[in-house]
């Protein structure tokens, strides 16, 4: 079953000093840290050598496969398909929907992102197994994230969740917000930077399972 309660997400804009070989090892690490779900979202990194992306990704997917982590790739379906990915997340402007699903194996994961109430209202495809909502709070990882929407107007947004597919949080999520974001009816939170950033994976890992358990 799909757990996503711990939702790490990087890519390798999220270690723009490292090289290529260190973000392979930093981001092998956050998945053998006890992530449920890791996401490869990569914004067009321009690598060195011709099939650096897809071997990096292939390596990353085997990392997955051996700690039994839910691997997704954002937006990308080329690159999902390629590596055996479990599934795809797609945005509200990626690939439309009627013409993503037809390509997905049947058994592939399909999360979608949603950033307010219509958008949520809008869901319907049955194919979509389950949404990520926000930015929640003002994050620094995402360019062109909307406004942050706020605990408050997120559980407004969960309330409109027709479908009950599984939710999790997204943007400017901190350990302390953990408690919260649960109470709120969220499923799982999905970070950036609380991870990619931490000067202790593994800990800050289990100091989430063990706030959001206790919630
Ligand atoms: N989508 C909405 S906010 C966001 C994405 C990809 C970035 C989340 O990163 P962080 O560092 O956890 O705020
Ligand atoms: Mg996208």
């Amino acid at each position: 079953m799909l757990d996503l309660t711990i939702y790490a997400i990087a890519g390798p804009q999220d270690y723009p000093t490292d090289s290529i070989e260190v973000a392979f090892e930093k981001m092998s690490h956050v998945i053998e840290s006890g992530v449920t779900v890791f996401q490869y979202r990569d914004k067009g990194m321009a690598f060195p050598k011709l099939g650096q992306r897809e071997q990096l990704v292939a390596a990353l997917r085997a990392v997955a496969k051996l700690e039994q982590v839910t691997f997704m790739i954002d937006d990308d379906v080329k690159l999902a398909l390629n590596v055996h990915a479990d599934g795809i997340h797609v945005g509200q402007s990626d690939l439309a929907l009627e013409k993503l699903v037809p390509q997905l194996p049947t058994d592939m994961i399909l999360g979608l992102s949603i950033n307010n109430l219509s958008e949520m209202t809008a869901v319907d495809n049955p194919r979509i197994d389950y949404l990520g909502l926000g930015p929640i709070f003002p994050t620094n990882s995402k360019a062109d994230a909307s406004a942050s929407l706020g605990v408050e107007y997120a559980s407004e947004i969960l309330n409109a969740n027709q479908l009950h597919l599984p939710v999790v949080g997204i943007g400017g999520i901190q350990l302390k917000d953990l408690p919260a974001l649960k109470q709120a009816g969220l499923n799982g939170v999905a970070v950036i930077s609380l991870l990619t950033q931490a000067q202790d994976v593994a800990a800050t890992v289990s100091a989430m399972k063990e706030s959001w358990q206790n919630a």
